[in-house]
């Protein structure tokens, strides 16, 4: 094909879904309104409005100034009115697209603080054309005007909703495009190959090789060594976004209860010297240098009891074993060692990730030799707040076995993860083919379905249906 490039073939032989004239045609541009702050009382409120009307209704309600005559990215201060009425004192900020956030023109108006005045605003811009808008709407048109990539956009929706640094740190990397820029690498080593090998079948005839077949090897190595890097960086992901399940498990009066206080810095949970003090699960959370910690103190587990509200309790805490991310093994350090080791198989026996904590250091005099052939043991006395911090390091190391950078590339979304799955298959498929010396056009199949569901996580290729699912993830307003 002279002339053009290996781009321009894939381009031209693969034109991308054209999400944005679908939408054009469905009305998209129209002009929409929502409050962008959270609703009740504050110092201000601020009012979006997005869209081709989006200066033009402003202006209807802003006597003080021609909105329209004005420059983009500046401010204005005014009353806004309405049918007569004065309903504010605002600022308004003015962006002409499509260099605003969702590339069309963009009126923020800041407000005071009052919901009856967020509403009667809100009932301006309606009753002067806007549309309320859908959970997302603003970031759903920022993605279908190029501004940003799926991936992105749905990095927005994490950011909002990051509750320790860790998990903002990942979100934000992929705002700006980390992730993305990861996978626009493996595209296109992917997409030059690709046209390679749909050359040959233009000379199909002619029994030529354009496409060199052992550096495609080497590529398709590369290719599956970082997709196998992005999975594996969904489970650091997955605890970053949504934090880590820790349960407390151990013998009645092994020190749980305390140990959870001591965590927390507060009597959250009933102390006491009688065992089988705590009953029922409790839960709370804890940011332990930027992760978040689910602890969950349970009711002691002794092999035999007559109570049953007592079995009730164990039973409840064998579930919460079994369903934690880590389990914490708190025993007394003077515990007889063939009773820790019968927990310590059992626990083994459910596959759990766990660590081992001796308790009650303070008044253990009794030899470690018993411990020898036991994994390596925190000891830690709950009570008097002794090697506490060693435990909260031995909590996060657990979690992050090494992975500790966040500032690399970590996937955080079951979307991402299942496309990117589905394109590390293909890739083996692709390694098959070459294996077995498949033909070239069997070959740009798999290469195909590999590129699809790459292009999926970016939504260079998606549909309306799971756009909008995306989006109404969104609160209202962004
Ligand atoms: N000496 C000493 N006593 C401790 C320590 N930690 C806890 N204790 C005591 O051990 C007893 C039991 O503590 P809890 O925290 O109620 O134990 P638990 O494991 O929650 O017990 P259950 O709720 O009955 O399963 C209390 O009297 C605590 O004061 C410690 O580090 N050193
Ligand atoms: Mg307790």
């Amino acid at each position: 094909m002279p002339g053009l490039g290996v781009q321009d073939r894939w381009n031209r032989n693969h034109p991308v879904t054209v999400i944005l004239s679908m939408h054009k045609l469905s009305g998209w541009d129209d002009t929409i309104v929502a409050l962008a702050t959270p609703p009740g009382i504050g110092a201000i409120g601020v009012l979006r409005l997005s869209g081709r009307e989006a200066i033009s209704i402003a202006n209807r309600l802003f006597p003080a100034k021609d909105l329209m005559a004005q420059a983009s990215h500046t401010l204005h201060v005014g009353f806004l009115r309405h049918n007569g009425v004065m309903l504010d004192e605002v600022v308004i900020s003015l962006f002409h697209g499509p260099k605003s956030y969702t590339g069309e023109n963009i009126i923020e108006i800041s407000c005071h603080g009052s919901p009856y005045i967020h509403q009667q605003v809100l009932d301006a811009c309606i009753s002067e054309g806007a549309r309320l808008a859908k959970p997302g709407e603003f970031t759903q048109r920022a993605f279908l005007n190029g501004k940003m990539d799926l991936a992105q956009a749905e990095a927005v929706a994490d950011i909002i909703s990051s509750n320790t640094e860790a998990s903002l740190r990942t979100a934000l990397n992929t705002m700006r495009g980390g992730f993305s820029a990861r996978l626009k690498e493996l595209r296109e080593q992917l997409i030059k190959f690709s046209a390679l090998i749909e050359l040959e079948l233009d000379f199909a005839q002619e029994d030529v090789e354009f496409a060199d077949r052992t550096a495609f090897y080497t590529l398709i190595a590369q290719l599956k060594e970082s997709t196998g890097q992005l999975l594996t960086s969904f489970q650091l992901g997955n605890v970053i976004k949504n934090g880590v399940s820790v349960a407390i498990i151990g013998k009645p009066n092994a020190g749980k209860s305390t140990l959870l206080n001591v965590l927390l810095n507060e009597n959250r949970a009933i102390v006491s010297d009688i065992p089988g003090t705590t009953r029922d699960t409790i839960e709370e959370v804890l940011n332990i240098d930027g992760i978040l910690f689910r602890l969950i103190d349970t009711a002691g587990i002794r092999q035999h009891s007559s109570d049953l509200i007592e079995n009730a309790g164990m039973e409840r805490s064998k579930e919460k074993m079994k369903e934690a991310d880590l389990v914490v093994f708190l025993f007394d350090a003077a515990d007889p060692i063939d009773e820790i080791l019968a927990m310590k198989t059992e626990i083994d026996e459910a596959g759990l990730k766990y660590l081992l904590v001796a308790n009650k250091l303070d008044s253990y005099d009794g030899s470690m030799d018993k411990f020898k052939d036991l994994p390596p043991i925190t000891f830690i006395s709950a009570k008097n707040n002794q090697q506490i911090r060693e435990l909260k390091d031995a909590m996060t190391a657990a979690v992050l076995e090494g992975q500790i950078n966040t500032e690399s590339t970590v996937v955080t979304n079951a979307r991402h993860y299942h496309a990117l799955k589905e394109a590390d298959l293909s890739l083996n498929e692709i390694r098959a083919g070459l294996d077995n010396g498949l033909p070239g056009d069997l070959l740009a199949l798999d290469i195909r379905r590999c590129l699809h569901y790459l292009s999926e996580i970016t939504g260079d290729i998606s549909n309306e249906d799971t756009l909008d699912y995306i989006f109404s993830k969104f609160c209202i307003g962004k």
